[in-house]
C-alpha cells in the first residue's frame, strides 16, 4: 500500500501555502513539475521546479487552454503500476510515472461571485485541472491527489512519519475528496449556467454543500445527521452562517427552529422577538425595544416558551439580556450583542448564543429543497409580504387604524406558522397561535383556548382574545373558523380570501361587525 513519492506535478490558481508545500516537497527530494504561473512562484520562491513546457516539449496554447492535457502527463498518471505492459508503453513512449497531483482549480466560484461578466465567467471553467484530478484520483491505487490547499498539512506529515510515502488508506481518502471536489465545482457551473439561461428548474440539478459540523444526531437520537453550508446561500446571513458564540452544540433540532425563528423576526423592520418551540412560534412581537419586544413574546405562552429558541432583529443588549436568563431558553439569535449582555449570557453555560451580523433579506430569491419518498421538491422561498396596499377590506365596517396595524402583524406572523395557522394578536404581540391543525376550525379554537389559557394563568379577567385581530394563513372555507374567532372576542380578520363561500364568510363577519380584509396571497408553510 505505501507508494513512494518520486515526481509531482503541482499546477494551483491558489497559490496560498505553495512555498511550504515546494520546499517540503524538494527536501523530499520529489521533482517537482508545474504548469506556468505555478512554476514562476516555486522558482520565485527559490524552490527547483521543472516547467510542464520543458517536460513534455509542448508550449501551453490556446490562452492556457491547454497545459495539462498531453499524454505525457495523464499516462504518467493513469498507468497501472502494477501491469507490465502499462509500464512497458511508458517506456516505449518516454514518458515517467507522476505520483503526486496537486491542483487548485480555476476559481470558478470567486469569479462568478467578483460579478464577472459570463465570457469571463466561462473561461473559469478549469477542464485540465479537472481531468487532473480525475486522472489520480481514478488511479489511487498508486497516486495521491491533493485538491485543497487544507489538505497540505496532511500530506506532509504522512510523508514525514513514512519516508516519503503515503499510504492506500490516505489516498483513497484524498480520493473521495477529489470526486467530491469535482462534483461540486461542476454543480456550481451548472447551477450558474442554468441562472444565465433563466431556468429555474433545469432538466438535472447538482447540489454543492460543504460540511459544516457532523450532528450528535438528527431529529431523534437514532437517526445520524450533519449540517451542511448551501454556498448559494451562503451569503445570507442565516443560521447556516451564523457565528456561535457560546454554548452546547446546536442539535438538528435547534437548527430547524433556530431558523424559523430568524426568519420570523427578519419579516420587521421595527424591534421585534419570536420564540420558537418545534418550529412553530409560541409567542412573537414587536416593541418599542427589545426587551419590550421579548417580554410581550414571552407573555403569549409562557408555558410553552420554556426551552424554546429565541431570535430578535436587534443587538442584544442589557436588558434583554437580564430577561433572557431568568428562563430556560435552548438558543438566542440575533444580529449582534452587547459586551454588557454577553457577559449576563456567559452565566449561563448551555445557552446556545449566535450572532449573524446582520439581518437576512425576507425578499431575497432563494429556493427551498425538501425530501420526499424517493425524489425531493424544489420551490422558490415564499418571499412575499403584504402591505397595507395589496388588502381589500371586504366587509361593511373597515379596521380601524389599530386593527389594520395589527391585522398586518399578525399576517407576518401567520406566515411562519405550520398550516393550518390562525393567529390571534393585539397590539403588535401575538396573543394565542393555532398552529399545523388539520383542520382550520380546530386551529380556530385551538388559538382562542390558548389565548384564554394565558389570560388564566396570568390571573386576567378577560381573554386575551377579546379585542384581538386574526390572521388565517389561507382562506375560510366555511364561516365556521370566523365564527369561532368572532366567539372568542376577535374584532377584525385577515385572510387570503377565495373560497366558492366567501359570501357566507363575509356576512358571517358583518352580521358580527367584524372589519374583514383579504390580501389576495396565501401562506401555506409546512
Ligand atoms: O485551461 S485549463 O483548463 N487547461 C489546462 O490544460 C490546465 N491545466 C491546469 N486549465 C488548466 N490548469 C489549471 O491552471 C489548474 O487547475 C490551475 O488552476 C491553473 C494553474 O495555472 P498556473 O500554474 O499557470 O497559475
Amino acid at each position: 500500500g505505501a507508494v513512494k513519492i518520486e515526481r509531482a506535478l503541482i499546477t494551483a490558481s491558489d497559490k496560498t501555502s505553495l512555498r511550504d508545500l515546494g520546499q517540503f516537497l524538494h527536501k523530499q527530494g520529489v521533482q517537482i513539475i508545474s504548469t506556468g504561473g505555478t512554476a514562476a512562484k516555486l522558482s520565485a520562491d527559490g524552490i527547483p521546479v521543472t516547467e510542464l513546457s520543458e517536460y513534455t516539449g509542448f508550449p501551453e496554447m490556446l490562452d492556457g487552454r491547454v497545459k495539462t492535457l498531453v499524454p505525457q502527463v495523464h499516462a504518467g498518471i493513469l498507468a497501472v503500476r502494477a501491469d507490465p505492459a502499462h509500464l512497458q508503453t511508458l517506456q516505449e513512449q518516454g514518458i515517467h510515472k507522476i505520483d503526486l497531483v496537486v491542483v487548485n482549480l480555476y476559481p470558478f466560484e470567486e469569479t462568478v461571485r467578483s460579478g464577472a461578466n459570463f465570457d469571463e465567467c466561462i473561461e473559469n471553467v478549469d477542464i485540465g485541472g479537472m481531468a487532473l484530478i480525475r486522472a489520480a484520483a481514478k488511479n489511487h491505487a498508486s497516486v495521491t491527489v491533493v485538491t485543497d490547499v487544507r489538505q497540505y498539512g496532511t500530506l506532509m506529515t504522512e510523508m514525514s512519519e513514512n519516508d516519503g510515502c503515503t499510504a492506500l488508506a490516505l489516498r483513497r481518502k484524498l480520493a473521495a475528496a477529489a470526486f467530491s471536489r469535482c462534483a461540486a465545482y461542476d454543480a456550481v457551473i451548472s447551477s450558474w449556467f442554468a441562472e444565465q439561461l433563466g431556468e429555474r428548474f433545469p432538466e438535472r440539478i447538482a447540489f454543492e454543500g460543504y460540511l459544516k459540523q457532523t450532528l450528535r444526531y438528527g431529529e431523534n437520537p437514532h437517526q445520524q445527521a450533519a449540517f451542511y453550508i448551501d454556498e448559494r446561500g451562503a451569503a445570507s446571513a442565516g443560521v447556516a452562517s451564523a457565528e456561535q458564540i457560546q454554548g452546547k452544540e446546536m442539535s438538528y433540532n435547534n437548527i430547524v427552529d433556530t431558523d424559523a425563528a430568524l426568519r420570523l423576526v427578519s419579516e420587521f423592520s421595527e424591534p421585534a422577538c419570536a420564540i420558537i418551540k418545534h418550529a412553530n412560534p409560541c409567542g412573537a412581537a414587536t416593541g418599542v425595544s427589545m426587551e419590550d419586544a421579548y417580554l410581550r413574546a414571552l407573555a403569549c405562552d409562557p408555558v410553552s416558551a420554556f426551552g424554546g429558541v429565541v431570535a430578535l432583529n436587534r443587538t442584544i443588549d442589557k436588558a434583554v439580556a437580564e430577561q433572557i436568563v431568568k428562563l430556560f431558553t435552548e438558543v438566542v439569535i440575533a444580529p449582534d450583542a452587547s459586551a454588557e449582555a454577553l457577559v449576563l449570557l456567559a452565566t449561563k453555560k448551555n445557552l446556545r448564543v449566535l450572532l449573524t451580523g446582520r439581518m437576512p433579506d425576507p425578499q431575497a430569491r432563494s429556493r427551498t429543497v425538501k425530501s420526499v419518498s424517493g425524489g425531493f421538491l424544489v420551490q422558490t422561498q415564499d418571499n412575499v409580504a403584504a402591505g397595507a396596499d395589496d388588502l381589500q377590506v371586504v366587509t361593511k365596517r373597515p379596521p380601524t387604524e389599530q386593527e389594520l396595524k395589527d391585522l398586518l402583524f399578525a399576517w407576518k406572523v401567520c406566515k411562519h406558522v405550520k398550516s393550518n395557522a390562525i393567529v390571534y394578536a393585539g397590539n403588535g404581540a401575538t396573543v394565542g397561535i393555532g398552529a399545523g391543525q388539520m383542520s382550520r376550525v380546530d386551529a380556530s379554537r385551538i388559538a382562542a383556548w390558548k389565548a384564554q389559557e394565558a389570560s388564566r394563568n396570568a390571573d386576567e379577567e378577560v381573554s386575551r382574545t377579546v379585542g384581538s385581530v386574526v390572521a388565517s394563513d389561507a382562506y375560510f372555507p366555511f364561516a365556521d373558523g370566523l365564527v369561532a374567532a368572532a366567539d372568542a372576542g376577535a374584532t377584525a380578520v385577515i385572510q387570503p380570501g377565495g373560497s366558492k363561500r366567501d359570501a357566507e364568510v363575509i356576512t358571517a363577519a358583518d352580521e358580527r361587525d367584524i372589519a374583514m380584509v383579504f390580501t389576495g396571497t396565501r401562506h401555506f408553510l409546512h
